[in-house]
């Protein structure tokens, strides 16, 4: 008999972030690999309804709840509601996350902090609610979502990269702690996608938007549903002794230094 190691039918994630952009992307290729969705979001209950219901037009099981990762009270409050309504959850892909783009001399103190709350501080929040079923029954995958920022620095994003670094190893941290309970936890670092986030620096002609092209060996802006593969393999059987590591997918950025900008 062969086993598909990618499939996740009966399996339930739940994904922060996931009314738009990549985490949309990284949940439609879970349910579409069989996985029941659990959506997050922050604000709005008509994105996340609408979300919600754009993946049930594809026949995903699909559900909504709107909670700040970042309150620990609706976090516990909104597990606990999850698990009763819709089920265990075996799969959490940390995705929410925020990015201010300052110079860090400019940078007010409320906004560094408000990128570190968002991206370092919820995924921590939700983890360690989530993770207490997953210990409890001796299995989980936990992805959290990093970035190019995970390794390198840019101009403007001191605050993201610091947030992102941190999750690098917070993320390698989490592994080290819940391994032993068979969860495995991983990242994932997208190199430059075409999202809402990025749209202001990928106009045609913006200089930043050449730069990218050219920096990536690839050639091109990722496609968030370039991220599909990677999200399945690291929420599936097939990542079961995978622990601790951040899969990039980047078109190749960060195994170059780059070529000149007139070389083919
Ligand atoms: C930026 C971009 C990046 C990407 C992504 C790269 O301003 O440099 O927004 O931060 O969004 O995080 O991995």
């Amino acid at each position: 008999m062969s086993i598909n190691l990618f499939d996740l039918t009966g399996k339930i994630a739940l994904i922060t972030g996931g009314t738009h952009g990549l985490g949309m992307a990284m949940a439609m290729g879970l349910g579409n690999a069989g996985a029941t969705l659990v959506i997050n979001g922050a604000s709005s209950e008509e994105k996340l309804n609408n979300a919600v219901n754009y993946y049930k037009s594809f026949g995903i099981n699909a559900y909504g709840y709107l909670f700040d990762v970042t309150n620990e009270t609706q976090v516990i409050e909104n597990i606990t509601k999850i698990e009763r309504e819709v089920g265990n959850i075996d799969i959490l892909v940390n995705n929410a996350g925020i990015i201010k783009r300052t110079p860090l001399e400019e940078m007010e103190v409320t906004d560094f902090e408000q990128v570190l709350k968002v991206d370092l501080v919820g995924p921590f929040i939700i983890s360690k609610h989530v993770v207490k079923g997953m210990i409890s029954r001796r299995q989980g995958k936990i992805i959290n979502i990093c970035s190019m920022m995970s390794e390198l620095g840019r101009n403007t994003v001191g605050a993201y990269a610091a947030a992102k670094g941190g999750l690098k190893m917070l993320t390698k941290n989490m592994a080290t702690e819940w391994a032993k309970y068979n969860i495995q936890t991983n990242g994932i670092g997208p190199g430059y996608f075409a999202t809402s986030q990025t749209a202001p620096i990928r106009v045609e002609g913006h200089p930043f938007n050449d730069f990218i092209v050219g920096r990536t060996p690839a050639g091109r802006w990722g496609d968030p549903n370039d991220l599909q593969g990677a999200v399945i393999f690291l929420s599936s059987k097939a990542s079961d002794f995978v622990n601790g590591q951040i899969l990039y997918v980047d078109g190749g950025i960060l195994a170059t230094i780059g070529k000149p900008l007139n070389e083919k």
